[in-house]
């Protein structure tokens, strides 16, 4: 039998949202992603072992269906609406409790780019670190967010791309806001990213996770 990981990644992989959602066809009125997520977490799983054991992996396996022409763009629509189900479930677990805000961390989906999950864990994690978020979006251009910055004078910029093609849009809004704000610290991450591109175009930091982003901002007001 199947545990309740396993029936989580599932869940997600086949882009069962909740036991009420009609989608897919074949799952109908079974338990989906924020009943298992939630019946995990009670059962004692740790918030990070729901995303590590299961969440991720579903999106990764997702992630291959669709480059073998197995899924379509509405069936990873469903997966990534099902993994925010869960991922709902998890907040309350990165909180801190920390109340001092440590400072702001201002992140977004660059310019051309839908991908949020990653950017939501991101923010989560962040959060939870004890930073105030301001949360852009998706689709972020250079001028909102360097229009931000100007709102939130010292807040550390974090940019998020899934895409080959979009990743290129970061160097614009790194180059915007450092032009506007020197010395404002720009973090990037994202599945296409690495450490040479991070260099080439003039952030300052990359990490490939949400727990390097942590770390980081950790560093700069230690
Ligand atoms: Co898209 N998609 N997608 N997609 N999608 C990918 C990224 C792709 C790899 C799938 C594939 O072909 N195997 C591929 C990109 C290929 C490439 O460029 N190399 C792809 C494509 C091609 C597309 C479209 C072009 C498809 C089309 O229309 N023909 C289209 C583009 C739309 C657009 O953005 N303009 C598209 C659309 C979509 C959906 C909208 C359907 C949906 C997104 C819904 C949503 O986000 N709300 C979607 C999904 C779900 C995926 C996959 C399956 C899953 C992404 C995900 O959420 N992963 C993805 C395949 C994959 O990743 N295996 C795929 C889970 C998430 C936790 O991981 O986002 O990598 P990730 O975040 C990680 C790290 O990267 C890092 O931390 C996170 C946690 O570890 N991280 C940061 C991320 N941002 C960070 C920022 C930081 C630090 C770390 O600091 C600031």
């Amino acid at each position: 039998m199947d545990s309740i990981l396993e029936k989580l990644g599932k869940a997600v992989e086949a882009g069962k949202v909740d036991q009420n959602s009609p989608y897919p066809p074949q799952m109908k009125g079974e338990e989906g992603a924020d009943e298992l997520a939630r019946q995990a977490l009670d059962a004692g799983e740790s918030a990070s072992d729901l995303l590590s054991v299961a969440l991720v992996p579903a999106m990764d396996r997702v992630g291959q269906s669709f480059s073998e022409n197995k899924i379509f763009v509405p069936q990873m629509l469903m997966s990534a609406k099902a993994m925010s189900a869960a991922m709902q479930h998890l907040k309350p677990y990165f909180q801190s409790g920390d109340v001092q805000t440590k400072g702001t961390f201002i992140v977004g989906t660059v310019k051309g780019d839908l991908h949020d999950i990653g950017k939501n864990l991101v923010a989560m994690m962040v959060e939870g670190g004890g930073w105030t978020i301001v949360d852009l979006g998706v689709d972020v251009n250079e001028d909102t967010f360097n229009q931000a910055v100007s709102e939130h004078p010292g807040a550390v910029v974090g940019l998020s791309a899934l895409l080959t093609t979009t990743m290129a849009n970061m160097e614009v809004i790194v180059q915007k806001v450092k032009e506007n704000h020197p010395g404002t610290k720009v973090l990037v991450g994202g599945a296409p990213l690495n450490d040479e591109f991070r260099e080439k175009i003039g952030a300052d930091f990359y990490s490939p996770d949400p727990r390097g982003a942590v770390e980081y901002l950790k560093e700069l007001v230690a």
